[in-house]
């Protein structure tokens, strides 16, 4: 007997920094979509998720909380399996990094790599973005105008003694394996972008543990040492399996994994740590690696201070399970970003699932009723447009494929749409109601009600690995015997003539958009309202450590920013200030030098605006400067102030601060 085919998937694992909300759930609901769709196609799938508890991060938290971080972590990492439980998420192991297996599998590793001299001992001066726990070159943070390059937070200056990662010896190796294997890495505009951005100017070797916090895994060998986060958090797609243990049985069967599911920002770990750590062990890699893009907000980024935060929780609770799964399915193409607002969502809850769905079941079960008591006739007469729809039923399977292959889940669902629709024209054309009028439709009727039956059972099966709850609805509606409904039963004709429907309630009930809407925009003002300025919160004990996290990025402006008094404001000089002159810093991707005039003096500031602006686009404008701040040298030329600019969550959109009037340069701006 031919072997099954085995197929291995993982999520991300998450910080238990805060608890989860829609942007996690994402990752996780497709992620779980896969893995659903490989087990029904009879593959031996493993899906692996968890959480990544160590770290500064965690440790600065829990402290604020007055709390271990164990503890504190504990009480959060409760709150995922929680949400994992209601989203009906099916993963075969839930792994977090304070496990003592991976402990010891962890240290194992650090070893063996240090025992080969691919780790090394030296002292590490730089730079760390704690949000995003990485580490960052000068070059960098110079190139990003001072700021993290992720996530656009402040950086700390590090000065400590580490051990060091030999990447740079493996470097050569890894630009040719992306090379060769160009699906590695995808969606494919991501492979281009670690080429040009990451591992073509040149890999450094990495810092890889820590001795200012003690919150890690510790280096079994030099005690003062904990492994750098990330490195302990990229090892649990191996450890979880049994690497390093003493049964490993299941790293034999199901490494390498198919697939690492995992946001964009992380990417670059996956892509270059991973592959390197696991060269260096000697251990295959990952076959892909893909980069989803970003779930963000209408009107910006999920904050608890706008009072917009997105809990999957509450929208479960108001829609449920399955509306929020087919929504962040359906919704945005995968790999791209995309944005979630309450009127997307109830679009798609009424338009898709309430009418094509839900109506189309809900008519045919009555007219089977209505017109034959309830019991499914056999097909009778055929006419033309049958034909149509049941070539379209029985090439869906294979659509459906040949996009989950590509991991296209949203053309997926399109293409069984395809045929939902259809069968909602179908109803148009045949006009099964007038047939019942006379004798001689008797027969007409027969087929259409059977091709309707028959249509919708293909759609529920292919529907299993999307919607959980919804496809046993419909085959309790339309009398579908388990056999039936299995995936083995899919090709056409498997409906039995002579099952008993069973009418049963509307599959979505249709939401009342307006009101629904007027309902968030009131449940906004209220957590607008309720939002505490950060300064004032006291630390959350644990109970209450967990508030509903922002959709990241642009990490800590999730949380309100505290209040200040006016004196505070004042001592932030605003002034106006208009660009004479404006050039390009050619090593840097991201920086413009403008020389501004600031009533009678002249200044230079260098800004990280390249993206969004030409020279020309500024020159003669007059911005906004906050003309007090400490000079910085950045790329070599010394910046005396910053400008100021809004953005969105994603930096997509991004416009420098101006005056509504034409005004003199050097005004005082309050
Ligand atoms: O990065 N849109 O954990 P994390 C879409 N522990 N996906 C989003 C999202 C959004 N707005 N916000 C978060 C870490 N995600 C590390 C990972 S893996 C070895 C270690 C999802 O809690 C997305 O998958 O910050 C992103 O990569 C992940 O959550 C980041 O979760």
């Amino acid at each position: 007997m031919a072997e099954k085919k085995t197929f291995y998937i993982t999520t991300p694992i998450y910080y238990p920094s805060a608890s989860l909300h829609i942007g996690h759930a994402y990752s996780t609901v497709a992620t779980d979509a896969i893995a659903r769709y490989h087990r029904q196609r009879g593959d031996e799938t493993f899906f692996l998720t968890g959480s990544d508890e160590h770290g500064q991060k965690i440790e600065r938290k829990a402290k604020a909380a007055g709390v271990t971080p164990q503890a504190y972590v504990d009480h959060i990492v409760a709150g995922f399996k929680d949400l994992w439980k209601l989203l009906d998420i099916s993963y075969d192991k839930f792994i977090r990094t304070t496990d003592d297996y991976h402990v010891k599998a962890v240290q194992k590793m650090f070893k063996k790599l240090y025992d080969q001299g691919d780790i090394y001992k030296s002292k590490y001066t730089g730079h760390y973005c704690t949000p995003c726990e990485s580490f960052w070159l000068d070059r960098q943070i110079e190139e990003a105008g001072g700021v993290c390059p992720d996530c656009g937070g402040p950086v700390e200056l590090v000065e400590e003694e580490s051990y060091f990662f030999r990447l740079s010896k493996y470097a050569d190796r890894l630009i040719q394996y992306i090379k060769d294997n160009p699906t590695f890495i995808q969606p494919n505009s991501r492979t281009n972008e670690m080429l040009q951005n990451f591992l073509l100017p040149g890999l450094e070797d990495l810092c890889v543990s820590r001795t200012s916090f003690t919150w890690g895994i510790p280096v079994d060998f030099d005690g003062k040492h904990v492994v750098y986060v990330w490195l302990d958090a990229l090892s649990n797609y191996i450890t979880a399996l049994g690497w390093g243990s003493e049964d490993d049985s299941l790293y034999r069967k199901f490494w390498p994994a198919d697939v690492h599911i995992v946001g964009k920002e992380i990417v670059r770990f996956h892509t270059i740590i991973w592959p390197i750590m696991l060269m260096a062990l000697g251990e295959p890699l990952p076959k892909q690696v893909f980069g989803h893009g970003w779930l963000v907000l209408d009107g910006g980024k999920m904050s608890k201070s706008k009072g917009n935060v997105v809990d999957p929780v509450q929208l479960c609770a108001r829609y449920g399970v399955d509306a929020i799964r087919y929504f962040l399915l359906r919704e945005v193409p995968f790999g791209s970003d995309g944005t979630f607002s309450n009127e997307a969502l109830i679009a798609r809850i009424n338009t898709d699932l309430a009418n094509d769905l839900g109506n189309l079941l809900s008519r045919t079960v009555a007219m089977i009723d209505k017109y034959f008591g309830g019991v499914l006739p056999a097909p009778g007469v055929v006419a033309d447009e049958d034909a149509a729809l049941i070539a379209l039923a029985k090439e869906l399977p294979a659509k459906v494929d040949a996009q989950m292959t590509e991991l296209h889940i949203p053309d997926a669902l399109a293409e069984i749409w395809k045929l939902v629709n259809a069968c909602n024209k179908y109803i148009d054309v045949t006009a099964p109601w007038s047939l019942a009028k006379s004798e001689a439709g008797q027969e007409r009727l027969k087929t259409v009600l059977y091709n309707l039956a028959e249509s919708l059972r293909i759609v529920a099966i292919l529907l299993t690995p999307y919607l959980t709850g919804t496809p046993a609805k419909m085959f309790a509606q339309l009398g579908t015997a388990p056999t039936q409904a299995a995936f083995e039963s899919l090709a056409w004709g498997g409906s039995v003539p002579g099952s008993l429907v069973h009418k049963g309630e509307a599959l979505f009930p249709r939401i009342d958009a307006e009101a629904e809407l007027a309902f968030f925009a009131a449940e906004a003002d209220k957590a607008k309202a309720a939002a505490v300025p950060a300064a004032e919160a006291t630390p959350a004990p644990v109970a209450e450590a967990a508030p509903a996290a922002p959709a990241k990025h642009g990490h800590g402006e999730d949380e309100a920013p505290a209040e200040i008094e006016y004196d505070d404001f004042a001592k932030v000089d605003l002034r106006l200030a208009k660009v004479v002159a404006c050039e390009e810093i050619k090593k840097s991707k991201k920086l413009l030098k403008l020389t501004l005039e600031v009533g009678a003096e002249t200044r230079t500031v260098v800004s990280g605006i390249k993206q969004w602006y030409t020279p020309d686009d500024l020159v003669g404008k007059t911005v906004v400067l906050v003309a007090n701040l400490k000079p910085v040298t950045l790329c070599g030329v010394e910046s005396h102030g910053m400008i100021l600019c809004a953005s969105d969550a994603a930096d997509e959109n991004l416009s420098a601060l101006t005056t509504l009037a034409a005004m003199d340069s050097g005004l005082k701006v309050r």
